[in-house]
């Protein structure tokens, strides 16, 4: 028998509760999402961003509910079902691309060879995200002393894997620093507002709970202790402040200290996930 604890806060607070109560009917397109999530976040942003007409669904993922596998059977939100009259399947931004109609392209459209090899690099620090940053944040905030009987020992210190971690977000300044698109700010794209900005919102609007959790936190030098990446973190400041105060993000955000208890109860299912799988592993 799993004794993972399912029990978690039911529903959004704050204004993400107001967000989801104003989308609380039936349309095409279904967001089953949870709350303290950051990749429904992602997703969430993205319909609010570009005012896509949906309904909001509330789901633990925790509890492996019939319906929720019969739409995903992997268990994981976000879910998106969708109900389409042509059979079409493309990304959100993709398929609501009339900018009348909704928000601008998040990705910049068109073939012009600028448009092309922009595109083209927002994928790719879209994936610098999805592969360094996120798969970082997750290490350094679950990162514990190794048990004293040494029956899980840590690989690495603290230190290391906060030294990856703030690498990966140092190379996404950097790069917003020295592309012509981006070194004006705040956003990746400069004036533009893109996915790359949706793909790390959520996680930097939770750099906080690595303050909070980690000794040393996540240890962003201050201001004129740099050094020679001075400019490099100022760029860093730029966007962090612009993406924390985005009203996507801000409306998609539950009370804070309801993050606290989610991320501790995350962190401990994740931790007893582990165990469960290391002990059926061993027999
Ligand atoms: N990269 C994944 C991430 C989704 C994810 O891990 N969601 C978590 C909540 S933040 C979840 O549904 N967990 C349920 C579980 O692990 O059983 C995806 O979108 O496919």
């Amino acid at each position: 028998m799993s004794t993972i604890d399912t029990s978690i806060t039911p529903t959004p607070t704050g204004a993400a509760g107001r967000l989801a109560a104003a989308h609380s009917s039936p349309q095409p397109l279904t967001l089953y999402g949870s709350w303290f999530c950051p990749f429904v976040q992602r997703v969430w942003m993205v319909l609010h961003e570009k005012n896509i007409p949906h309904h909001y669904v509330e789901i633990n993922p925790y509890k492996k509910e019939k319906h929720f596998l019969e739409m995903n059977p992997r268990g994981l939100v976000p879910t998106v079902t969708i109900e389409l009259s042509d059979g079409k399947k493309e990304w959100l931004d993709e398929m609501y691309s009339d900018e009348k109609k909704y928000g601008g392209r998040l990705l910049p459209a068109g073939d012009g060879e600028r448009e092309v090899f922009e595109r083209a690099r927002c994928r790719l620090w879209m994936n610098h995200v999805a592969t360094r940053v996120v798969p970082g944040f997750y290490r350094l905030l679950q990162w514990t002393e190794a048990a004293e009987d040494g029956s899980s020992k840590q690989e690495k210190t603290i230190e290391e894997v906060r030294g990856e971690f703030l690498a990966a977000v140092k190379a996404f300044a950097r790069e917003m620093l020295e592309s012509d698109a981006g070194k004006g700010g705040p956003w990746f794209l400069g004036e533009r507002f893109s996915l790359v900005d949706v793909m790390f919102a959520p996680w930097a609007k939770r750099l906080w709970l690595i303050d909070h959790y980690k000794p040393g936190g996540v240890g962003i030098p201050g201001k004129g202790e740099r050094g020679e990446d001075e400019e490099v973190w100022a760029r860093w400041d730029k966007w962090y402040e612009a993406v924390v105060e985005r009203e996507s993000v801000k409306a998609t955000w539950s009370d804070e200290d309801r993050y606290i208890e989610s991320e501790v109860g995350q962190a401990t299912r994740k931790g007893q996930e582990f165990a469960l799988r290391t002990a059926r592993a061993a027999n």
